[in-house]
């Protein structure tokens, strides 16, 4: 983890207070950002980036306890950790502040040590809050990620499919799917063995990454075989994509251990909105069948999806413009 900072919001009208706390703070290696109002308050809690605040109670404008709650209903600084400043005199402000979300408090007159070691205790729990967050995103992040490939796994590819289909059905935008299978691929562990096989895999998933769109999703379907999801794309600019991607594989062999390793791949395309494509799962067996026919007809090349009329067409190179270029 890069070790950024540790940063602290101080919010307190009483400039001799706020120099006193900064000192104590900066001379324990703290980043402090200061503030004299709630609405100074406001104005930096979200243009700095910050770990803990140290609020005071009384404020001009605000009753720092109030801040410290309006702060926190900002789903972002959930995890910041508040202490209150609060006068000797008056406990009840203490009630106060931790009712309304504040994580500690410091009474006024403070001691140095006492404040520094509640920093630190606020620091402990900020810093563990970060790790969770960041552990749970590459948990998450592995969850939908194909290991070998890095693309997207066949989990993601079906709850993304299934959301991209529904935005199909209710507003009727063009929705296609392509099915990438290697051809022969048997053949390639075969006689190169099965890491060279990896290699070739990677390869291919690479060439995937680079030709789609931002709001396409590329998929190991499983095995050797790949999906992508293409939203807002007709059939027409699927037919000229999966051909650019088809022609690019061919073209671009993975090497290993100084082997040039040579594969095709066969694709099967559909796309929805069309009469006989009601849910994801037949958007995936119509392009499923598709590819089927690639395969049959001799690979190494795209099938377009037989639309409702039953006429079946190949994807040959068109003069068109290709939507990508
Ligand atoms: P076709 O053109 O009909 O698709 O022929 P194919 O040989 O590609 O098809 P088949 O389904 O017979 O073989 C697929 C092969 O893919 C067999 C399997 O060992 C290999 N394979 C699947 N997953 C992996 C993998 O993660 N790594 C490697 N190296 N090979 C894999
Ligand atoms: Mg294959
Ligand atoms: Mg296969």
């Amino acid at each position: 983890m890069t070790a950024t900072p540790f940063t602290i919001l101080l919010v307190d009208d009483d400039a001799a207070i706020r120099r006193l706390v900064r000192l104590v703070l900066e001379r324990s290696g703290y980043v402090v950002h200061e503030a004299t109002s709630g609405a100074e308050a406001h104005v930096l809690v979200t243009s700095v980036p910050w770990d803990l605040a140290i609020l005071d109670r009384r404020l001009p404008d605000i009753d720092g306890a109030v801040l410290g709650h309006e702060i926190r209903q900002d789903e972002a600084f959930r995890t910041r950790y508040i202490i209150m400043l609060t006068g000797e005199d008056e406990p009840q402000d203490k009630v106060d502040g931790l009712n309304l979300g504040a994580d500690d408090y410091i009474t006024k007159p403070f001691q140095h040590p006492e404040l520094l070691a509640r920093v630190r205790a606020g620091k402990r729990i900020v810093d563990l809050q970060k790790e969770l967050v960041a552990s749970n995103r590459r948990l998450e992040h592995l969850s939908i990620t194909d290991g070998l490939t890095k693309l997207y796994n066949h989990r993601y590819f079906q709850d993304e499919l299934s959301k991209a289909f529904e935005t199909t059905s209710r507003y009727g935008r063009p929705l296609s799917l392509a099915l990438l299978d290697l051809d022969l691929f048997k053949k390639v562990n075969d006689t190169h063995g099965h890491a060279a096989g990896d290699e070739v895999l990677k390869n291919v998933a690479q060439l995937f990454m680079g030709s789609i769109r931002s709001a396409d999703i590329a998929a190991r379907y499983g095995g050797e075989e790949f999906a992508v999801i293409m939203p807002e794309t007709t059939a027409a600019d699927a037919a000229m994509f999966a051909e650019k991607i088809r022609a690019r594989v061919e073209e671009s062999p993975a090497s290993f251990n100084d082997t040039v390793i040579p594969v095709t791949i066969s694709i099967g395309v559909a796309s929805a909105p069309a009469a006989r494509i009601k849910s994801p799962r037949d958007l995936v067996e119509k392009a499923d069948k598709a590819l089927y026919r690639a395969k049959h007809n001799g690979r190494n090349q795209v099938q377009i999806a037989e639309t409702a009329a039953g006429r079946s067409s190949h994807a040959a190179a068109t003069s068109a413009a290709g939507r990508r270029d």
